[in-house]
């Protein structure tokens, strides 16, 4: 029930109704927090946003009137995910089965927490901002605003190259709220992408992936100036769009830049690839913390829950190190369920008694080992996994430090930090 996409990738994208749409749609979003003198850098920005998708812009929807299903034959691999266009997926309710993303990185828009600057504009972000996936892995991005895109930095984007030889000049189209957009990361490298429509707001993020080593990390320069050809993608330099909001905007000149950039944001010295290899995920926040003129007005919001950790590590008196949720409960797995199987062999009563650890998101703690998923239980609620095990609390520990469920029945056990049960005999 969802279109590949193939057919829908026009070579006259660019006066497409949905570039139409996006352009106007874009400057809808972001009409309530800026002044009327500036709508010129609007406009300015909506010529950006048609051009930068010009090579790799697509419908996102269904088309519900077609009646017919299209096949995709623009040469997608056996997944289906196409090296230039992934894979949108209209519904992700409708993901197919047979792709199973790897990764989800989530497409945002923030209001910062600064009430002495109420004009402030959101933060237009990827959350996680960095992430390290192994060659092969599929992520899934997924929208929570609208309008967003996932571009590479590339030539024909008018851009540096920031993605590894070899590499398409790959994009998403815009999505819209309850679709998903999936790219199989292939060839091993550093890969830097943008939103198109929020790229001047600073919505770029970094993928790592494979086995990256120091001596790989390539030297990426110079890449916010736009390339010089053709010379209308300059528009995307910082040095231009300060000059329109100076020159549309009286007495603006000593106007700090209200934005973030994606040169601040893929400078942050915890997006050094390194970095990202060694830390898995990095989330937006951390990255904000180290842009200076932002580092007061972190958003105190929502998002500082999603992004701390859902599974950490603690030290237990009789089991040693052990898995714990995010506020130090021990947790457990399950016997009857199957490793790597994302299903649950514990609902009803017995998930009353062991309640299943859930997370849109399962980010993992400092000393975890464990490789961590979700899956969806039948309730909806996206359940955490550790090492293929789907992980539950018990209803009768009630503190840091019990582990009244370990060994009950002989199958509901701890586990160690690398999500190995841990088969100790019952405490009590
Ligand atoms: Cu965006």
């Amino acid at each position: 029930m969802f279109d590949a996409g193939g057919s829908n990738w026009g070579s006259d994208t660019m006066r497409s109704p949905e570039a139409e749409r996006t352009d106007e749609s874009f400057d809808k979003s972001i009409a309530g927090w800026i002044d009327f003198e500036r709508r010129p850098l609007l406009k300015t920005l909506g010529a950006g946003v048609a051009l930068s998708l010009s090579s790799g812009l697509a419908t996102a929807r269904d088309d519900d009137d077609s009646g017919t299903e299209e096949t995709d034959t623009t040469g997608s691999d056996a997944a289906g995910i196409d090296p230039q266009y992934g894979l949108a997926v209209p519904d992700v309710e409708e993901l197919p089965e047979t792709l199973d993303p790897d990764h989800e990185v989530r497409l945002h828009t923030v209001e910062p927490d600064d009430p002495e600057n109420p004009d402030r504009p959101p933060f237009f972000h990827f959350d996680p901002i960095g992430i390290h996936v192994s060659g092969g892995d599929v992520v899934q991005f997924t929208p929570e605003s609208p309008d967003h895109t996932v571009t590479a930095y590339h030539p024909a984007q008018g851009f540096q190259q920031r993605v590894p030889d070899g590499v398409p000049p790959f994009s998403s189209p815009v999505l819209n709220l309850g679709s998903a957009w999936l790219y199989e990361f292939t060839e091993p490298g550093v890969y830097d992408v943008y939103c198109g429509p929020h790229h001047v707001l600073g919505m770029s993020m970094r993928i790592v992936v494979g086995d990256l080593a120091e001596e790989d990390v390539p030297e990426y320069e110079d890449t916010f100036e736009g390339s010089d050809e053709p010379p209308l993608l300059a528009p995307f330099s910082k040095a231009f769009l300060e000059h329109e909001l100076n020159a549309t905007t009286e007495g603006n000149e000593d106007c700090e830049w209200a934005w973030l950039t994606p040169q601040e944001i893929l400078d942050a010295p915890t997006l050094d690839p390194m970095t990202i290899r060694d830390r898995g995920t990095v989330p937006f926040e951390d990255v904000l913390a180290e842009i200076d003129r932002f580092a007061d007005e972190l958003p105190d919001h929502d998002e500082a829950d999603e992004t701390a950790p859902t599974v950490q590590v603690r030290d237990h008196a009789e089991y040693g190190e052990i898995l714990v949720d995010a506020d130090e409960m021990t947790l457990y797995m399950f016997d009857q369920d199957t490793q790597g199987a994302p299903e649950t062999a514990c609902d009803g009563d017995c998930a009353d008694a062991w309640p299943p650890l859930t997370a849109d998101t399962a980010v993992a703690g400092d000393d975890v080992t464990a490789e961590l998923d979700t899956f969806e239980r039948a309730t909806g609620e996206m359940q955490v996994i550790a090492n293929g095990w789907p992980l539950y609390g018990f209803a009768q520990d009630d503190a840091p430090g019990d582990a009244r469920g370990q060994g009950s029945n002989d199958i509901w056990w701890v586990l160690g930090p690398d999500g190995t049960p841990i088969r100790s005999d019952a405490s009590d």
